[in-house]
């Protein structure tokens, strides 16, 4: 008896420790509209939440601080989820450092200090798998950050992201806060950007393929050399990884998210043709950057607090195509 009601108060002290979000919790999500935000509020609608707290560009423009500041104070939530980000494909980053740059560190400058002004009780904080240095061993591990080089193409995305980790750590530090980063590796899935000139490979490769088959194209052109390894993590996955993480890790220290997997371009152009049925050939551009040989994150610390991906890439890709095919993403297109 003694017993059963230790156990109990160690139960009940661990949940409130951790502090899981009630289902009546008001929760900002910053980046609503996007690959990441969007699927973070269907997650939270799924699971019940029924406060959450979201603002449009043009509603609510993080980049400017008054602002920011204005939209905290009258909405006070209680947890972020900062999705918020410029962001884009090997091509947009390497064209466009100065707005990668410049936006990215404005948007956590102004949201992390809004949230310490007023009393957020948990922010969960985006990065990406291209903080770490361009040549660190793989699997890439939570503490290779900052021990050598970044890779060029996306230098300027990778420091402004760098800061906003160390922004809540340093803010865990000096003021008590609860702020933790999650570094998810690369992504994919509704809501992304399908722009052929800013977008990432899965999502471009996925239109080109596409419109190849519509239009009776015998190749489509891919860039770089095939060989660059890359690990891809479907957007609903992610959502459930930060929605557990939120709830249930009560640490502060960096957690990598993915799926331990990774495959080679040429591989995943072959995945995406047998998804889309398009029989075309490939040729490869030489003069597009490759970019990172390989990044693939070690998710030994996700995976120690029992936490694990369940969409294969072959599923997140159908799902993918049918999400374009149910908007008529292409319909115009020749
Ligand atoms: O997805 P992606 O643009 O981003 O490119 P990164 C991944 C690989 O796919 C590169 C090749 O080797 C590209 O050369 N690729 C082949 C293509 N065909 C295409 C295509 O049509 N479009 C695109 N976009 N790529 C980004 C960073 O790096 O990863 C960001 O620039 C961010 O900062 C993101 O971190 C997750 O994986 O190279």
């Amino acid at each position: 008896m003694f017993l059963k009601k230790r156990i109990w108060v160690v139960l009940m002290m661990h949940v409130a420790l951790v502090g899981a979000m009630k289902k009546d919790a008001k929760i900002y999500v910053a980046g609503h509209t996007g690959l990441v935000g969007s699927a973070l509020v269907r997650r939270l609608k799924n699971d019940g939440y029924h406060n959450i707290v979201m603002r449009t560009q043009s509603e609510l423009d993080l980049c400017n601080q008054a602002a920011v500041n204005q939209f905290f104070q009258k909405e006070k939530p209680e947890y972020v989820f900062l999705a918020a980000a410029k962001v884009g494909g090997i091509l947009a980053n390497s064209q466009a450092p100065a707005s990668f740059l410049y936006d990215n560190l404005a948007i956590e400058l102004n949201v992390i200090h809004a949230a310490y002004q007023n009393g957020v009780k948990k922010l969960l904080f985006l990065g990406s798998s291209c903080i770490y240095p361009r040549n660190c061993p793989q699997p890439i591990k939570e503490d290779y950050l900052l021990s050598s080089e970044l890779e060029q193409t996306n230098e300027a995305y990778a420091v402004a992201k760098i800061a906003g980790l160390k922004l809540c750590e340093a803010y865990n530090r000096q003021y008590g806060t609860r702020f933790i980063s999650v570094m998810p590796t690369n992504l994919y899935g509704p809501h992304d950007n399908f722009d052929l000139n800013t977008s990432h490979v899965i999502p471009a490769l996925i239109r080109k393929c596409i419109q190849a088959q519509k239009n009776g194209d015998p190749k489509i052109t891919v860039w770089g050399t095939g060989t660059p390894y890359r690990e891809f993590l479907y957007v609903d996955d992610l959502a459930d990884a930060c929605l557990f993480l939120m709830n249930e890790y009560d640490g502060t220290a960096l957690i990598n998210i993915g799926t331990g997997k990774d495959l080679t371009i040429a591989q995943l152009v072959h995945a995406i043709k047998k998804a889309v049925g398009y029989k075309g050939t490939i040729v490869f551009d030489t003069s597009k950057p490759d970019g990172t040989p390989r990044k693939l994150l070690s998710i030994e610390k996700l995976r120690s607090l029992g936490w694990n991906a369940s969409t294969t890439l072959e599923q997140g890709l159908q799902q993918t195509i049918a999400w374009c095919q149910k908007e008529a993403l292409f319909n115009e297109e020749q």
